[in-house]
């Protein structure tokens, strides 16, 4: 049993086989002048300040032979799993499917739609792409938990309240154990992530809990 220091209480891990690391949508589209997210209006500078500490637990990860799962936020070339709503959704110039400066917004393959190469997924790691804001919806990852064993999450990624917290939250209710990562989850808006992580551990952690990368790596360390 690994016993990590979180809020609002300390989170257990029984067996590390049973755990994997989930990173949320780092991707050009948002993190990089030109993609998604600064078509919305966002200040896309805001995300970039998680990346070192989040590589550092991603590589913890790996060197320890952990459970990794990279999720995208993507459309088919086609859009026919876009909704209409979703297409009309902000007021800038270009939309999802339209040519941007990265190749066509939020379109699976794009040169936009990756993973920034700090944080690219290696071979062996857990790849989904989703047309929604959760992980869960219209996506093989309830499947691919269920087929490892996999039952504690830790949630990291971007932006916090919307594609990290809508995971977490589907993830809740299928009965996952989940934990939030304060520092390696980031949002347009700051004031926003603290909401999230202050929602998470509120009502005794009535989504799940939150903590540190250190804390993480401190309990989960094999020289612990
Ligand atoms: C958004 C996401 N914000 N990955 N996507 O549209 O949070």
């Amino acid at each position: 049993m690994f016993r990590i220091p979180a809020l609002p209480y300390d989170y257990e891990v029984p067996n590390l086989s049973q755990l994997a690391l989930v990173i949320i949508d780092m991707q050009r589209d948002f993190l990089e002048p030109g993609g998604f997210g600064e078509i919305l209006g966002n200040d896309v500078a805001q995300l970039g300040s998680i990346v070192p500490t989040l590589k550092g637990l991603l590589n913890f990860f790996r060197q320890n032979g952990l459970t990794v799962i990279h999720t995208l936020e993507c459309h088919q070339p086609d859009l026919s799993d876009c909704p209409i709503s979703k297409r009309k959704r902000g007021k800038g110039s270009l939309t999802i499917g339209d040519e941007g400066p990265m190749g066509r917004i939020l379109i699976r393959g794009e040169a936009g739609n990756a993973i920034i190469p700090d944080l690219a997924p290696i071979e062996g790691e857990i790849v989904i792409h989703k047309p929604g804001k959760g992980a869960f919806y219209a996506t093989e990852l309830q499947d691919s938990l269920q087929k490892r064993g996999i039952t504690h999450l830790f949630f990291t990624g971007v932006t916090t309240e919307v594609c990290v917290q809508t995971t977490m939250r589907e993830a809740n209710d299928r009965g996952y154990e989940c934990l939030m990562v304060e520092d390696c989850t980031a949002s347009y808006f700051p004031h926003f992530k603290q909401s999230t992580l202050d929602m998470v551990r509120a009502q005794g952690g009535i989504v799940g809990w939150t903590t540190s990368a250190q804390e993480i790596q401190k309990a989960l360390s094999p020289n612990n």
